[in-house]
């Protein structure tokens, strides 16, 4: 017998290399890149195996679909992100990935058909890597895309639009009794499977995603299992962790600008040196978050500094500020307090700055219901029921909008993530997939009541 949650664990560390990484010395997978491709088409392959009739939809989700008793049935989806950060570990998103293909196998390997459809679904962007804003493969889904967000381009240059109309990957043949020549639907067109996936006319980026939108009502929930990214489970010797809700999450691109000068002859009481100020802001940044209190977290992940020459004084530096809680209006009001520190300090030093809002996330509750089925799953695998509110940001805060959510959580080592020495056990990957598929069970008992 299969144990399908250490297979769902080797099959995040066999994406965790390449070709399924963007770059050489570490992983790295970004939205719509070649490593992208590569892992969609080998995900493909595995929910093939299971059964799966799997689609790429415009946004570039990869979605496998089990179908229920009826054809057509509302959907249970099961997912999580297949992006990563750079220098990433190999489970963050992809274990909710894999997990939610061996809910699938098994029911598969069972013959069991359910009185809903199950989706299994791969975002291909929630970490927001490559493009400014994050989240735009659930947002799609959920339907909360506004076409102004798409107007975004990487630090290339490369528009969205042009990227995803240029993204083709070729996910094998998939689902159950497709033999030779069985088409790969796309939902946008039936194409011949095969190598690469010929798209005549690729959806227009754009319309792409915003054609991605499920109908309301199609789903009937969202279930994501992820890794804590936190110490709390392994400090508390738990394996399993019943999510109440994910932190409300602000993003900002902020832009300092004094004047370039040189490092010989510039005087110091005549700089307007950029990198000084910004300097002045993460310090900022750190002390409003730790004054104040809570679980109110803010950092500075991002920096470019120009010209960033050894002898020239910085004119310029671009920088990210993240700021996050379960409390919303605390959340705000330290942005509020950074903001203002900005204009403060640069108005001292003679700098002009600009400040954009790139994302705003509310902080997302789990549904009550579903928390209370899931619960009782985790308890009969036989482990505690420990409720926590997630810090890290997930799909499944933008999936509420569609439908009813729940997450589990899955002890990592030293709750250690965003990091290649990011670790996750078999065992409990194990208990993972049997809480899971107890939930799965319930709903389907529960179902229509
Ligand atoms: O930033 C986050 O919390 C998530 O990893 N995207
Ligand atoms: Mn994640
Ligand atoms: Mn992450």
């Amino acid at each position: 017998m299969v144990n399908g949650g250490a297979r769902a664990v080797a099959r995040c560390d066999e994406l965790g290399v390449a070709p399924y990484s963007d770059a050489p010395d570490m992983l790295f997978r970004a939205f719509l890149t070649p490593a992208h491709a590569a892992s969609l088409e080998r995900i493909a392959q595995w929910m093939g195996e299971a059964g799966m009739h799997v689609e790429l939809d415009g946004a570039a989700n990869l979605i496998g679909r089990y179908e229920g008793l009826e054809a057509d049935a509302r959907a249970l989806l099961i997912g999580s992100h297949i992006d990563s950060v750079r220098d990433a570990g190999r489970y963050d998103g992809p274990l909710g990935i894999t997990l939610g293909i061996e809910c699938v196998a098994s029911l598969h390997a069972a013959g069991r058909r359910l009185p809903f459809a199950i989706e299994v679904i791969a975002f291909g962007d929630e970490e927001g890597s490559r493009f400014p804003a994050s989240m735009f493969c659930s947002r799609a889904i959920a339907g909360t895309l506004d076409a102004g967000a798409l107007d975004v381009a990487d630090r290339d240059g490369i528009l969205l639009d042009e990227a995803r109309a240029t993204f083709a990957p070729s996910p094998p043949l998939g689902g159950e009794g497709r033999g030779e020549g069985a088409v790969l639907e796309t939902s946008t067109r039936s194409i011949s499977g095969g190598f690469p996936l010929s798209q005549p006319s690729p959806p227009k980026g754009g319309e792409g995603f915003l054609a991605a939108a499920k109908r309301a009502g199609s789903a009937i929930a969202f279930l994501e299992a992820h890794i804590e990214q936190g110490p709390l489970l392994e400090a508390e010797g738990l394996a399993l962790g019943l999510v109440t809700g994910i932190a409300a999450q602000l993003r900002f691109q902020v832009m300092i600008e004094g004047r370039a000068g040189h490092a010989g002859t510039n005087a110091m009481h005549l700089r307007r040196d950029a990198l000084a100020g910004a300097a002045e802001a993460v310090l900022a940044v750190e002390r409003i978050a730790r004054e104040g209190g809570g679980d109110l977290v803010a950092t500075v992940g991002r920096m470019a500094v120009g010209p960033g020459a050894v002898n020239v004084v910085p004119g310029r530096v671009d920088f990210s500020i993240d700021v996050r809680s379960g409390d919303e209006a605390a959340r705000n009001e330290a942005a509020e307090k950074i903001l203002d520190e900005i204009a403060d300090l640069s108005d001292r030093r003679g700098l002009d700055f600009n400040i954009e809002r790139v994302q705003d996330l509310p902080a997302s509750p789990c549904d009550p219901k579903l928390m209370d089925l899931l619960g009782e799953a985790i308890a009969e695998t036989g482990h505690p029921v420990r409720r926590l509110v997630s810090g890290a940001g997930h799909d499944a805060m933008v999936m509420s909008a569609l439908c009813p959510t729940a997450m589990l959580f899955i002890r990592c080592k030293d709750g250690i993530s965003h990091n290649p020495a990011e670790s996750v056990t078999g065992e409990d990957a194990d208990a993972a997939l049997k809480a899971m598929r107890s939930f799965i069970d319930k709903l389907g008992e529960s179902y229509g009541d």
